[in-house]
């Protein structure tokens, strides 16, 4: 059942239709979907996270995965809404899945950056940044992926609030950024792997970004990273890099993986998911399910990981 009261998971849905999408997919799953707002957006907006694990009355680990960082990104929250639906239509047959929400709790922020979405829906495709105010200067908005304290701003973001990488005027200077990382470091020592999904370019990344040096947990980070790519690739045969983030593509400071990872959250990685550049952000629809379904592969494949170590 791919539909849940008529949404359709293989069309891009505005902001609120994904809201009456999440307050309605939770209340029809009582016993495996429960439902919290973590805080407003700038514009005001509520910030939904739904929690997908059998309730158990005990507590649970769990991983944490957001989607639609960046305004632009539209088959990222896409990918978060299939995610819900799949997990809530397998449990009980697929033997995976079901073993995971018995065991574990997924927190799914469906859109982080929902004020920046709906301004890609109402007035410029290609927004990235979020939509507040910036003193002093007419542009608006700031990179939330250059907004967090992991070696803020020293590298591969811009000071200048008409950049596209704007890294604020502090860390978490953004509401969306503040109300994430306070619920992450409220659940810390239940969260157990972080996952933020971005697009394009079909790429795992782990920390770090920030710098050059290796990570700590490195070695492990990678092969997961491997074995997670591997089982994407499985379905469609799609291709994707991976390693730490300063390397595979860029080094920038402010990002949400890097900072989960320094505050004791070892599997954290980024998702940049299809294409390579053909259409890039404007990936057409005919391409979220197919997208989707090996994303899938991937996160179930961590998540298994993280559930037996
Ligand atoms: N890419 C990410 C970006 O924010 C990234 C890459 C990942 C940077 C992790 C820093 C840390 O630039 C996209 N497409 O947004
Ligand atoms: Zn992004």
């Amino acid at each position: 059942k791919r539909f849940t009261k008529g949404h359709d998971y293989m069309k891009y849905n505005n902001w609120e239709t994904i809201n009456d999408w999440a307050i309605s997919i939770s209340s029809a799953n009582p016993d495996l979907i429960s439902r919290q707002v973590i805080g407003n957006t700038y514009e005001g907006r509520p910030m939904q996270l739904l929690t997908v694990g059998k309730k158990t009355g005990s507590v649970k680990p769990a991983v944490f995965m957001d989607c639609g960082f960046h305004a632009r990104e539209w088959i990222t929250p896409a990918f978060c809404q299939w995610f819900v639906q799949e997990a809530v239509s397998t449990y009980g047959s697929d033997a995976e899945m079901t073993n995971l929400l018995d065991k574990m709790d997924f927190f799914v922020l469906p859109v982080f950056n929902i004020d920046g979405y709906e301004y890609t829906w109402t007035r410029d495709r290609m927004w990235r940044k979020t939509r507040s105010k910036n003193s002093g200067s007419s542009c608006v908005g700031t990179d939330p992926n250059r907004n967090f304290d992991a070696g803020w701003c020293t590298v591969g973001a811009s000071s200048n609030p008409c950049s596209d990488t704007y890294c604020g005027s502090r860390p978490e200077s953004e509401i969306e950024s503040k109300n994430l990382a306070n619920f992450i470091r409220t659940n810390k020592s239940i969260i157990k792997s972080y996952l933020t999904v971005h697009s394009y370019s079909q790429l795992l990344l782990f920390p770090y970004s920030y710098k050059y040096g290796l990570a700590a947990d490195h070695s492990e980070l990678l092969s997961v990273a491997q074995g997670a790519t591997s089982a994407l690739r499985s379905l469609y045969g799609t291709k994707y890099q991976y390693g730490p983030g300063a390397v595979t593509i860029y080094p920038a400071a402010g990002g949400s993986d890097d900072w989960a990872y320094d505050l004791g959250i070892k599997y954290a990685y980024t998702f940049e998911l299809r294409d390579t550049g053909r259409y890039g952000f404007l990936l057409p629809e005919s391409e979220i399910k197919p997208t989707c379904e090996e994303t899938m592969l991937a996160v179930k494949y961590i998540a298994s990981y993280v559930v037996k170590n």
